[in-house]
């Protein structure tokens, strides 16, 4: 294996998604050889001493206080974007406008328009872009989509998929961006629903038509600030009113003719980070659960009687999707490395020039889903989607 080329970083910010990027790109090279290698170039954020103290700690190898500089530098080849939502397009597109390849956190933006522009920004200036949709990567669901493909399920006929989380569920749980419809676009929809849409899109194919509905269980709360992880902290006073959905609930017709039932929430006490599907076909049922991530169960109708229902596959093998890379068979892997095996696809991209999956073009068809279902909401009844020819 030559030296591989590197790919200068720049990263604008720093907290929860900016540790778990930092973390894959230097993990990346450990267990990976790739064609090109991400180099921590520089880290952009407002406030000095606090993005100084995250570059030192995370490796990066300078900093900067405006991500306009950070977009301007020379020495930048792939701009990284885990800012909040209200920031995303404008970012991406400069970052594009100036020739930088541009991976970008999830939602895609705040609205439908706004992702389109983005898509059609990186497509003009040829440049390679991808969207945060980590958990596509782990080994498991990897391995369902290859199950699925050669036909193992047969037609899919039913998915259900929950995210379930209960953070914010203590009333006095601050106001914080992540709350705030001009900061974030949508709760719990854009949120966390976008991930179990974007493993529906992934596993079964394209939404033909959806109807949901949202709540806001708690109007009001004292105004505060995120500090990292799914952490916050008070300020003095006041209380802010909440504009975006505590919980997202919705049904889909698919193009293939399957269904689907989706729910998201932030209120599902004891539920930490519930992202967990079932999908049942003709052939047989896979059923999957991020906090058990590196376990599928599958059901194949076709097994002996007696020996019918589901089995548990560690998907630790050396032929399961990316996990040959890491550990022996059976030793397992954990959230972070779903960061690590997306950033292999993108450099695998930046390298070989191509944009992979999830790219700003699912970005854009995420963003139509949750427009749609709040439509749908707003409307009380069933919105189609769209045809889009992208
Ligand atoms: O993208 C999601 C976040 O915004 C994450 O996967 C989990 O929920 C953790 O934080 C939030």
């Amino acid at each position: 294996m030559g030296v591989a080329k590197k790919i200068r970083v720049g990263m604008v910010g720093y907290r929860f998604m900016g540790k778990a990027h930092s973390h894959a790109y230097r993990d990346l090279p450990f267990y990976f050889d790739t064609e090109v290698e991400p180099v921590l170039q520089a880290v952009a954020g407002r406030n000095e001493v606090e993005v100084k103290v995250a570059a030192d700690k995370m490796g990066w190898a300078s900093y900067e206080t405006d991500w306009k500089r950070l977009i301007e530098r020379k020495d930048i080849d792939l701009i990284d974007i885990v800012t909040p939502n209200n920031t995303h397009a404008e970012i991406a597109i400069a970052a594009a406008e100036a020739g930088k390849h541009v991976i970008c956190e999830k939602p895609l933006a705040m609205n439908l328009e706004q992702a389109q522009r983005m898509l059609h920004a990186v497509r003009k200036n040829n440049v390679v872009h991808m969207i945060c949709h980590n958990y596509r990567f782990a080994p498991a669901v990897q391995f369902a989509k290859k199950l699925i493909q050669e036909g193992r399920l047969g037609k899919i006929y039913h998915i259900r998929a929950t995210y379930l989380q209960d953070w914010i569920m203590d009333p006095n749980f601050p106001l914080v961006w992540r709350l705030r419809k001009e900061v974030t676009g949508s709760g719990t929809h854009g949120d966390i629903a976008a991930h179990i849409l974007d493993l529906a899109r992934f596993l079964v194919g394209e939404f033909d038509e959806v109807v949901g509905m949202m709540e806001t269980f708690i109007k009001e709360r004292p105004i505060g600030e995120m500090t990292g992880g799914l952490n916050a902290k008070l300020e003095a006073g006041s209380k802010g009113k909440v504009d975006v959905d505590d919980t997202s609930a919705f049904l889909a017709r698919f193009k293939s003719g399957a269904l689907g039932v989706f729910e998201a929430t932030r209120f599902a006490g004891g539920n930490r980070n519930g992202n967990r599907f079932e999908i049942n076909g003709e052939k047989g049922s896979i059923r999957w659960d991020l906090e058990n991530m590196n376990n599928l169960q599958v059901y194949l109708a076709d097994d002996e009687p007696g020996l019918q229902g589901f089995r548990t596959i560690n998907c630790t093998e050396e032929h399961h999707p990316f996990a040959g890379a890491y550990w022996p068979a059976g030793h397992i892997i954990g959230y972070e490395h779903t960061f690590i095996n997306l950033m292999k696809e993108l450099m695998n991209g930046i390298s070989r020039g191509y944009s992979p999956n999830p790219n700003f073009e699912d970005g854009v068809r995420n963003q139509a889903v949750l427009e749609a279902v709040e439509k749908s909401v707003e409307t009380r009844s069933w919105v189609k989607l769209e045809q889009m020819s992208l």
